[in-house]
């Protein structure tokens, strides 16, 4: 580990891991649903509340100006933290799930028509299934699924054969949220170009624990969340490359997203502001951007190799578990890892866990296709991030042997 890495440090920047749960130290091992937040975005709400609250881009006044500029340049750094050509190619939008909607919605509808095909992967979050399913259905179109392997790989053979002159779309996630499977997205969207579709990256899992390099990737969408990364909540990044987003027609209506309207006909701003209808989260973007020069400062290459650290210390201490079986062993794997003790019924741990203060997730974690390839209801989900310490895992380890010991084991 880098000598710059203080974890004492950080952990002194998020104020609610020093919160006593049930009597018991906090240990926040659920990531994947929403990360905690430093200081510096929860100043940074304050102060844009407190002093500089306007609404933007409509008003000559000084707030107004100022909470313009503010919200204009956390678009600016949002694209450098992607390495965006443009900051014009970065979209604010509500979340990952509003994001991939709106690519449905917009480019979808109106590129796809009847047998054409879209690819999603086994290992997709509902955002990312159920948008292309109502988009197949409106349109005639085909879902076609890469299969993974038992590990909970993504079968690049497998995909390579669906690919064809009918594939428009390939949608997939950069992480899995049940299983932490990275995927090959530059190598996938490297093929999906050659059969001239577009791609589109969910990256709500893979942005808080790996760097992006959008160019990097050549993918052409990319999404992700604000309070995946430690940022706040309803705010998330639509990326688009500059040409397609320019080519789409707007998903909704309204003030901020037109150039001229009248009764005889309307005419349309550019993007982003095109896919920005209404008064936006302004807060939540100031927040985000507080959040990216947080993870910036801590460093991105810092903070996969410290969760790589952490996450081969857990994948160990679990498997010394008798009974415990890890779901999901890719090669490649952020930080999460999901898992089966016994046949004890994952909301049973979950709740035993959570009165020792260990915050997991139990459940399908809205990855219903993945659950059902293992033939599992659900999984216990634990999701790390770069402020969780091996002395947590080993208090996980210890509290799964008092599971373990409540069920007769
Ligand atoms: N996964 C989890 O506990 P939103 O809700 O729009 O911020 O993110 C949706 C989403 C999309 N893709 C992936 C891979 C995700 O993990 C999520 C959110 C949370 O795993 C809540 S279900």
């Amino acid at each position: 580990m880098t000598a710059s890495f203080d974890i004492a440090k950080i952990r002194r920047d998020f104020p609610v891991l020093s919160e006593k749960i049930r009597s018991k130290d906090l240990v926040y091992f659920d990531n994947g649903a929403t990360t905690q937040k430093p200081l510096t975005v929860i100043y940074a709400l304050q102060h844009y509340y407190a002093r500089e609250n306007a609404n933007i881009h409509r008003g000559v006044h000084f707030l107004s100006q100022q909470a313009t500029f503010a919200y204009e340049r956390a678009r600016g750094r949002v694209g450098q933290f992607l390495n965006a050509r443009e900051s014009s190619e970065v979209v604010f939008v509500r979340g990952t799930t509003e994001a991939l909607n709106l690519v449905a919605h917009s480019y979808g509808r109106s590129q796809l028509g009847p047998d054409d095909e879209i690819i999603v992967s086994q290992l997709e979050h509902h955002s990312n299934i159920v948008p292309w399913q109502l988009l197949c259905a409106e349109k005639g179109a085909r879902l076609r699924v890469v299969p993974i392997s038992d590990t909970g790989e993504f079968l690049f053979d497998e995909y390579a054969k669906l690919l064809s002159e009918r594939t428009r779309i390939v949608a997939v996630a950069h992480a899995s949220n049940a299983l932490g499977t990275i995927l090959p997205i530059k190598e996938i969207a490297a093929l999906a170009h050659q059969h001239g579709a577009v791609v589109v990256v969910d990256g709500a899992q893979g942005v808080p624990h790996l760097p992006v390099d959008v160019q990097d990737l050549d993918c052409d969408f990319y999404a992700f969340s604000a309070h995946k990364l430690f940022g706040p909540t309803g705010i998330g990044v639509l990326y688009g490359k500059q040409a397609l987003l320019r080519a789409m027609p707007p998903w909704e209506g309204g003030g901020s997203m037109i150039e001229k309207v009248s009764f005889t006909g309307t005419t349309y701003a550019p993007p982003p502001m095109r896919f920005e209808a209404g008064t936006p989260h302004i807060a939540g973007v100031i927040g985000l951007e507080a959040a990216i020069d947080y993870v910036n400062a801590v460093g991105r290459e810092q903070i996969a190799a410290y969760e790589a650290d952490l996450l081969a210390h857990a994948d160990a201490a679990l498997a010394a578990i008798p009974g415990l079986r890890l779901i999901g062993t890719a090669r490649e794997r952020v930080a999460v890892l999901s898992f089966a003790l016994d046949d004890i019924h994952p909301h049973d741990i979950g709740t035993i866990l959570d009165a020792e203060g260990i915050a997991v997730r139990a459940g399908h974690h809205c990855a219903q296709p993945v659950m059902q390839f293992y033939q599992v209801p659900a999984t216990v989900r634990a999701s790390l991030a770069f402020y969780n310490t091996r002395a947590e895992i080993d208090a996980l380890v210890a509290a799964l042997h008092k599971v373990k010991k409540v069920f007769g084991g």
